[in-house]
């Protein structure tokens, strides 16, 4: 199954982003049921694999996080990708990214290099941008690029489903692992 792990966002957040999407009307936007922080993409990977990555994650203990979005961003270098809300920089974060980096190897799977910069996807673009869409996206990060949100508690880990569909990706929880708590 695809699947990534995630943390997802309470919903005062998401109605602040939802009010954030509607002020910036670039690309493809992401709908709100999707929204989140990917820690680690872990893209197609048999049952075994999963199942032992759910048992180390069941053991798996770090504090509760607190967070806050900051900012926005383009992401894609030259041809931009994607339009994103930042995550203020967190050391808990950082170190729970790579706490769980180390634990989805240990169980099995693979996972490419890749430097974490973590952040909400809020926007996606085609890989040609249509005519004035560079304009219309450099507009709103002028206007909107002070967008602050207010801290928030993440309370668990989530382990997510992906299922590729032609409209885009549709996400299901396939488990949590709360923070800031003992494993049962
Ligand atoms: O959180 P964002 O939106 O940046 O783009 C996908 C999304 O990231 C990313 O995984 C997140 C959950 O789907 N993703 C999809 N395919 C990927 C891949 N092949 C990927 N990340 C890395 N490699």
């Amino acid at each position: 199954m695809r699947c990534f792990l995630g943390l997802c966002l309470p919903d005062p957040i998401l109605d602040q982003l939802d009010r954030l999407q509607d002020e910036i009307p670039v690309g493809r936007r992401v709908p709100s049921e999707n929204l989140h922080i990917t820690l680690s993409f872990l893209d197609d990977q048999p049952d075994e694999l999963l199942e032992a990555l759910h048992q180390a994650l069941c053991q798996f203990r770090a504090p509760q996080l607190r967070l806050e979005l900051r900012g926005l961003r383009v992401m894609g270098g030259k041809s931009p990708r994607v339009l994103c809300a930042e995550v203020t920089p967190d050391a808990s974060l950082s170190q729970l990214q790579s706490c769980l980096r180390s634990l989805v190897q240990v169980s099995g799977i693979a996972l490419p290099r890749a430097r974490f910069r973590p952040h909400v996807t809020l926007a996606r673009f085609a890989p040609r941008l249509q005519p004035g869409q560079q304009q219309r996206i450099e507009k709103a990060l002028l206007q909107y690029g002070g967008f602050t949100s207010p801290v928030f508690a993440v309370p668990e880990i989530t382990l997510f489903g992906s299922t590729l569909l032609p409209d885009g990706a549709r996400y299901e929880v396939l488990a949590q692992y709360p923070l800031g708590a003992e494993p049962s």
